[in-house]
């Protein structure tokens, strides 16, 4: 047996450490996470079929502790050593988000597992963002701000340590990894003293709220912690009934029979008191989110997702949800809606598993497994396909994400240049030069996982 915690323990045991709390400082997630409790068990009271499948997949575990978050940071080193700390809990970063296209001055990540039985075991993920001073019109401004920025430091010298450790000797082992997660967590702490006095302050959040989120506080609180719901229309019809107010809109694809991607919704952060040294004021960062999942999308599917919602945000705006799912659902009514046809069409991903492992038989061993051979070991109940779970995230909806909790007064979004995957080489390549290496490309991971299904199940269906 090895002496070392694995990466997994040690990310659920974060996970675990930073529910608690968050709940201690954002009261209102607290009564979220209740509401989405309560609505996932009315929802697999009501939806057999969708319990079964999710116990028979272990889901219902991953349900329970499935959580992600966001946090933005000042520099390259900053976010480097973020790389570090988040491969110690076996958390690498996945896909590139440009937002700046969206008048968000940032570039983002998702550190999250990558491997199948890791999700399984505890998904946890953190949206980073790298802030772009270079978007910061004033030159003054800007310079205040890398000053600020190049003073603090984020990370206490115990996780240095213990990353560092980690690394050299390839593990760490019980005592080591409570140390870690305790020191890890002090990076993600609020802090209700800002580091500036209230002008600075004010100066920086006029040219964008989020410059003065990210540069005027000791470190990059976690912004928001999102459980996972079966039924996000659900969620946010009784949002009101818990005195939580959630933005009008719900991002994302419309209700499906089978869900697509991801669908989100958040309500708006508390003003927070802050001191600025002697003056007292108010800061408004953190908010809370919810979110539905659904299955990965291949680059066609995803094409056809993009396309779709473009003909949909290009209609004029609403405010009003109802509408705009309608909407939504009219447009995606040229997206198949059955499991098979988006395996056919090669619209989504799918984990493929021996279901009945006696079935073989009437099948023919193929040499190279075709598509035919597949259609007909999954007619013949031996081979069950069932839709991968989208792991990642979408940066329109990220950017409405962002734009809802910022005040009212900041810079407006260019609709314009809300289309995803609008993003030049370069953004991506400072972005990967800054954390230190390249990100994952997250259809790439979702093909080879698709595959990598595949060939284990015909493996053990020709082994029998
Ligand atoms: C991140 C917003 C994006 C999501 O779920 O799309 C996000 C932030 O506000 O820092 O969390
Ligand atoms: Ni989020």
């Amino acid at each position: 047996m090895s002496q070392w915690i694995s990466p997994d323990q040690i990310r659920a045991r974060f996970a675990g450490a930073m529910s608690a709390m968050y709940r201690r400082e954002v009261p209102q997630y607290g009564a979220l996470i209740e509401l989405v409790e309560e609505v996932n068990r009315d929802t697999l009271a009501a939806d057999e079929a969708l319990a079964a499948g999710l116990a028979s997949a272990g889901g219902l575990h991953r349900l329970a502790v499935e959580r992600h978050g966001a946090i933005r940071v000042g520099t390259p080193d900053e976010l480097a050593m973020l790389r570090r700390l988040f491969a110690v809990m076996g958390m690498y970063p996945v896909g590139y988000y440009d937002l700046a296209p969206a008048g968000v001055p940032v570039h983002s990540t998702a550190f999250r597992p990558v491997a199948d039985d890791a999700l399984q075991k505890n998904p946890f993920r953190v949206f980073t963002s790298l802030l772009r001073p270079e978007l910061i019109a004033s030159d003054a401004l800007r310079q205040q701000a890398l000053a600020l920025l190049d003073a603090r430091d984020i990370f206490t010298p115990g996780v240095k340590t213990l990353i560092e450790r980690c690394e050299v000797r390839g593990g760490l082992d019980d005592a080591d990894a409570d140390a870690f997660v305790a020191e890890a967590l002090e990076t993600f702490r609020w802090h209700s003293d800002a580091t500036v006095d209230k002008p600075t302050y004010d100066a920086l959040s006029a040219e964008h709220p989020l410059i003065a989120d990210v540069v005027c506080f000791r470190g990059p609180h976690i912004n928001h912690l999102t459980p996972r719901t079966l039924d996000i229309d659900e969620v946010q019809r009784r949002m009101p009934e818990r005195g939580i107010t959630p933005k009008a809109l719900i991002e994302g694809p419309p209700p499906r029979r089978c869900p697509l991607l991801l669908r989100q919704t958040s309500f708006k952060a508390l003003n927070e008191p802050v001191r600025f040294g002697a003056a007292a004021g108010s800061h408004t960062a953190r908010f809370g989110e919810i979110e539905q999942r659904g299955a990965a999308l291949t680059a066609k599917g995803r094409a056809l997702y993009d396309r779709l919602l473009a003909e949909v945000k290009a209609q004029p705006q609403t405010s009003d949800n109802a509408t705009h799912q309608a909407r939504l659902t009219k447009a995606f009514a040229a997206f198949p809606d059955d499991e098979a046809a988006l395996r056919r069409q090669g619209l989504a991903f799918f984990h493929y598993r021996v279901a009945d492992a006696d079935r073989r038989s009437r099948q023919r061993p193929a040499e190279a497994p075709g598509e035919a051979h597949i259609e007909a070991l999954i007619a013949d109940g031996a081979l069950a396909a069932t839709p991968m779970v989208y792991e990642d995230f979408l940066p329109v909806s990220a950017a409405g994400i962002f734009q809802s909790n910022l005040s009212a007064d900041s810079p407006s979004v260019d609709e314009s240049a809300r289309r995803p995957g609008n993003h030049t080489r370069d953004s991506q390549t400072a972005f990967e030069a800054a954390l230190g290496r390249e990100v994952i490309d997250e259809i790439a991971l979702y093909a080879q996982r698709e595959r990598a299904s595949l060939e284990a199940a015909l493996e053990a269906l020709k082994a029998r």
